[in-house]
């Protein structure tokens, strides 16, 4: 039951509420929750005050409405810490879910010059690896990887459906050392919702990262655009 004379404004209480049934599992991820109606009668507040909370938690990623259907209970978001250079595939396993990987397309090319530049390539090929990464078969993020085909001649569509950084650690014996990344949010455009099954315009995070060996030289430029409504990263700071 909600307290009138509380501290805690009313539709912080009702947030609260439903936040506890997720966490206990009455509400699972999927389920309709009650509607507005449904909730201001139950707690007897306004349906403004039950619309506040429900936005709010909207906002928040942890419920999502469907048009002329309702108000559901969101997938809980995948935290990726913002630290260690792990691989999708590393990551994936660390969290007990299955991953898989759809290969878009894979092309030899001449170096554009933004990547040419990046790998510190004077002039030379990369391979261009377009690849849907999936998370126990819901596709997280697309990515676009150039590499020299100077330092990995033997690529094939194969070895790319797997671990790329395994193939370079344990069968190119490489050391794959530290990385640069830039994260910025954009709105998915046609094909990025198509290959993420999300709507043209809903949020994507968009990441650059260039990677490096420890012997200082850069091997991979990668674009990747991750659904926003399934992933959040997190990084600790100190002062
Ligand atoms: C991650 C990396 C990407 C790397 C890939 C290798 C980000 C933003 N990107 O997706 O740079 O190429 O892992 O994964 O984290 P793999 O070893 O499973 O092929």
């Amino acid at each position: 039951m909600l307290k009138k004379n509380h501290p805690l404004p009313m539709y912080y209480q009702i947030e609260e509420f439903l936040k506890r049934e997720i966490s206990e599992g009455t509400f699972q991820a999927g389920d309709m929750i009650p509607s507005e109606r449904e909730l201001s009668e139950r707690f007897q507040v306004s349906r403004m005050t039950v619309r506040q909370a429900v936005s709010n938690m909207v906002n928040d990623g942890i419920l999502y409405r469907e048009k002329g259907r309702g108000t559901f209970v969101a997938e809980k978001k995948i935290e990726q810490p913002l630290k260690g250079l792990t691989s999708f595939t590393e990551d994936m396993k660390l969290r007990g879910m299955t991953s898989a990987t759809r290969l878009l397309s894979f092309d030899v090319m001449q170096a554009p010059q933004d990547i040419a530049s990046k790998l510190k390539l004077e002039e030379g090929e990369v391979y261009a690896v377009k690849r849907i990464r999936f998370a126990d078969r819901q596709a997280m993020a697309v990515e676009t990887s150039f590499l020299p085909v100077s330092l990995l001649p033997d690529l094939t569509e194969d070895i790319v459906q797997g671990s790329m950084y395994e193939y370079m650690e344990h069968v190119l014996d490489l050391t794959i050392s530290h990385a640069r990344q830039e994260i910025e949010a954009r709105a998915a455009d046609e094909n990025e919702g198509t290959e993420l099954q999300i709507e043209a315009g809903a949020p994507v995070l968009h990441i650059e990262r260039c990677s490096y060996l420890d012997n200082g030289i850069p091997f991979e430029v990668v674009k990747s655009t991750y659904r926003a409504d399934r992933y959040k990263f997190i990084s600790d700071i100190v002062r």
